[in-house]
């Protein structure tokens, strides 16, 4: 079967545009992958198909350019057999893939046609098989001979990012050269043919911040010191170029998204030296004096902040502590103020992050003082009664009129108002009392009978005349002593209704 009964292929080698030419060869019935090989070497390094012939090569495939424009069928190449005299006895057949609906075989000539352009991309060849029959008997003249059409690539397909656009983060304050993300573009072009599908990476937007590997794809950090605080966010524009990125080759673009991450190196700092903050005397202890901020141009953890109150002489009237939503430091009282007592307090106050990064421990240090002044202001505050409580005493008899004790209230306030005096009737209560507004004296103003009522208690109003809406309220108790209306008895002496603390004004004895 060497030579003899065989059939000649007559190949048209579609390598480049430069080299298009006819070439002869026996083809055996078996051929091996090395000679796939040895074509894309010769393919490559552009040499003449002839040369190899005289190594002995023997091809065993056809060549069609994709993507073919032109208006005739493309011409494939020929079928020979040594059988053909030329005498037209001898018959070609074509069987296997495409065949009749892409490829034909004229019968008596032996030529091989494309009638349509293909794609490699598509389907990048096609099995066929070859047969030359002995026109006069319809027999084969010797075995079907196996042969393939390759579909030669041309650069019709741009590089592609098909897992763009992406997104990528890195921590602000990155070295140069620290690895983001790396991107992957993918060229649907022969790979092992020319530079077609050869991809050279460039970055068209975002420097001098990053830079893209040409090979890799992989973006870093081309800039150092990359300050989130100042910039956040970073649209860098990616180019895929086949060709080798060489002039004329086809290009894909991708966008990629990178977000520098927060890194801790601001430090917490108090945009004014001196907080001026007011409280009213009558502020509780535990309630709010006020609030202070150390900013931190930080995220999050990076940009939390504590506060302390330096160890000073006001230091111990307040304490301060984090709101931990606001990051703002909330000033709180611990003892009671007294604006009578002392009217201002200044203390300093410090303001620092909890968390640091040693690496940029240099950029510190990462806290802050401030003074804060705190002025406490002067409460209007309600009458205040001369005592807690009053006792008085009088006898049953006492004419209507006559006095029987006196409370005393006075406003401690700047304004030191005039005091106004009431007496609060509950309900049902009869009205055994009177008082005098502007003095405070208590008469009575009906008969007092011991034997009914022994004990009256009343409530007596002190009210700002300057301010009615401050008052301050005290019980008064009036003991109504016995007159001798019958017999003393010995068991109920005077004294023991004597106040032992009765003081000015509480206790009138009237006696007749
Ligand atoms: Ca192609
Ligand atoms: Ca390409
Ligand atoms: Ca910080
Ligand atoms: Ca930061």
């Amino acid at each position: 079967m060497l030579m003899g009964n065989c059939l000649l292929l007559i190949l048209w080698c579609l390598l480049d545009k430069s080299f298009v030419s006819p070439m002869h060869s026996s083809a055996q019935s078996k051929l091996g992958k090395e000679h796939h090989r040895g074509l894309r070497d010769q393919r490559r390094h552009g040499l003449s198909g002839l040369h190899r012939v005289k190594r002995g090569w023997v091809w065993n495939q056809f060549f069609v350019l994709e993507e073919y424009m032109g208006t005739d069928p493309q011409y494939v190449g020929k079928l020979h057999s040594d059988l053909d005299k030329g005498d037209n006895l001898v018959k070609y057949t074509l069987s296997g893939e495409g065949v009749g609906s892409i490829f034909t075989v004229e019968p008596t000539t032996g030529d091989i046609h494309a009638l349509r352009s293909l794609d490699r991309e598509e389907k990048p060849y096609y099995a066929l098989r070859a047969q030359a029959v002995d026109v006069l008997t319809g027999r084969p003249l010797e075995p079907e001979s196996e042969f393939i059409i390759k579909v030669q690539d041309i650069n019709d397909n741009e590089p592609k990012f098909l897992e763009g656009p992406y997104s990528a983060s890195v921590p602000e304050m990155s070295p140069v050269g620290t690895y983001v993300i790396q991107v992957t573009a993918t060229d649907a072009d022969d790979p092992t043919y020319g530079n077609s599908a050869r991809i050279v990476y460039s970055i068209l937007h975002g420097q001098p911040y990053f830079s893209v590997d040409p090979k890799t794809g992989v973006i870093k950090i081309a800039l150092p010191n990359m300050d989130r605080e100042v910039k956040e966010t970073y649209q860098v524009l990616i180019q895929a170029k086949d060709m080798g990125g060489q002039l004329g080759g086809l290009a894909g673009t991708t966008i990629v998204n990178i977000t520098l991450t927060d890194v801790n190196d601001n430090p917490p700092r108090f945009a004014k030296s001196i907080f001026h903050l007011r409280v009213p005397e009558s502020a509780p202890v535990g309630s709010s004096v006020g609030k202070i901020k150390a900013h931190d141009l930080d995220l999050g953890k990076n940009a939390e902040v504590e506060y302390s109150i330096v160890p000073g002489d006001s230091s111990s009237m307040f304490d301060i502590y984090t709101d931990e939503q606001t990051q703002e430091g909330i000033v709180v009282l611990r003892k009671p103020l007294d604006y009578e007592n002392r009217k201002a307090y200044s203390f300093k106050v410090e303001a620092s992050n909890p968390h640091l990064d040693s690496r940029f421990l240099h950029l510190g240090p990462y806290k802050d003082s401030a003074t804060v002044k705190v002025s406490v202001m002067d409460v209007d505050e309600p009458p205040l009664f001369s005592r807690s409580s009053y006792n008085m005493e009088t006898y049953e008899d006492t004419p209507m009129g006559i006095v029987i004790g006196a409370v005393t209230a006075e406003d401690l306030d700047i304004g030191d108002s005039p005091i106004r005096y009431s007496i609060e009737w509950r309900k049902d209560d009869e009205n055994y009392f009177d008082i005098d507004p502007v003095e405070g004296t208590i008469t009575t103003s009906e008969a007092l009978d011991r034997e009914r009522t022994a004990k009256h208690n009343i409530t007596v109003v002190a009210t700002k005349v300057n301010n009615p809406l401050l008052y301050s309220r005290v019980s008064v108790t009036i003991s109504v002593l016995d007159v001798n209306e019958f017999p003393p008895e010995l068991s109920h002496p005077y004294e023991a209704f004597v106040c032992e603390d009765a003081k000015v004004g509480q206790v009138n004895r009237i006696y007749h």
